[in-house]
């Protein structure tokens, strides 16, 4: 099958975005077989997801009952981004994780989320490795994965959570209106919350200085872009120890600019217990679905007159 023309619409790897299922039947599609002159009907009836990671031409398929919530992990490359999220979904796949977000309702990513987890499970003779890197050149990026949770019989509410490479926010850092800042700066404008990693094992290696100067340049791109939106530091690998110096150091820059920011420290590594592992982790999911920015209280409407039919109408002369 060939692809469709309309921008909105992954034919074939995704079902017709009109939501047609006999494809002949689309006038653009039609269109575009008949160029080619390829036989065009199918029986695959296919779904509007691929269950891939989804990128921003899926979104208005997911925000189509409400907008999604989205959760930002910004950090530099190799600062164990991708790796907490394969975490959480494996937390999440146990069932080990109680959330005020309410129960797992569904997910129009599991692909993705099984792609991000694979390599942290454990395998029959084989123990578990950590995901590939997340090159910037990876295909529908940024990559954003899907879950939904659901408290009680209430509807369920959709989170997208960012898996972008950590060269996207270094280029962000040093130049936020760069040409390769771009997917940076989307998930600067749209996410709702945002949570900035800082990487133990470049803070504690050889390279520490430059590691401390580039985590000091993104919290202060955060600072800048934040719009009161809430913001944590997330200490990733905890099982490494960095100095106090260099604790006290990124506390510095990270707290100095956002004061209200939240911390955590999480980490997947076996010297822990899983309990302790898993309480991390949950911890910080629970935070971030939850996370709202401040909202201003407004005072309570009183009514103006006792006329229970004018209650909020003109005030008496
Ligand atoms: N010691 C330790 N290393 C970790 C942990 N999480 C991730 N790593 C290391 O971090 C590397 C990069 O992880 P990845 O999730 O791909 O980073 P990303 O580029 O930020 O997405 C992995 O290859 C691991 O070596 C952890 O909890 N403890
Ligand atoms: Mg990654």
């Amino acid at each position: 099958m060939d692809d469709c023309p309309q921008q909105s619409c992954f034919v074939p790897d995704t079902g017709c975005a009109l939501g047609l299922v006999d494809l002949s039947a689309c006038p653009a599609y039609r269109g575009a077989r008949e160029e080619s002159s390829a036989p065009t009907t199918t029986d695959d009836a296919l779904l509007p997801w691929s269950g891939s990671a989804l990128g921003l031409g899926d979104l208005a398929f997911i925000a189509g009952r409400s907008r999604p919530r989205i959760i930002a992990t910004i950090g530099p490359q190799n600062a164990g981004k991708t790796t907490m999220l394969g975490a959480w979904y494996l937390l999440l796949s146990r069932g080990a994780a109680d959330l005020r977000a309410g129960q797992f309702a569904g997910s129009f990513s599991l692909a993705g989320w099984e792609a991000v987890a694979e390599s942290l499970r454990w395998a029959p003779g084989q123990a578990p490795g950590f995901p590939p890197h997340t090159t910037s050149r990876s295909g529908r990026a940024p990559g954003l994965l899907h879950l939904s949770f659901r408290i009680g019989q209430e509807q369920p509410a959709s989170y997208l959570f960012t898996d972008a490479p950590g060269e996207w926010f270094h280029r962000w850092a040093i130049n936020r209106d760069g040409p390769e800042a771009a997917g940076a700066r989307w998930i600067a404008e749209h996410a709702d919350v945002l949570l900035l990693v800082a990487d133990r094992e470049a803070l504690s290696g050889e390279a520490k200085g430059s590691a401390r100067s580039a985590l000091q340049l993104l919290a202060a791109r955060v600072a800048d872009e934040r719009r009161s939106r809430p913001v944590a530091l997330v200490w990733t690998k905890a099982d490494i120890p960095v100095t106090p110096a260099m604790e006290e150091s990124v506390h510095q820059s990270v707290f100095g600019l956002i004061p209200d920011a939240e911390e955590f420290s999480v980490s997947i590594a076996p010297a822990d217990t899983r309990r302790q592992v898993d309480d991390a982790l949950t911890g910080l999911l629970d935070w971030a679905l939850t996370a709202r920015r401040p909202h201003a209280d407004l005072p309570p409407s009183r009514p103006a007159s006792n006329d229970p039919l004018f209650m909020y109408g003109v005030r008496p002369a």
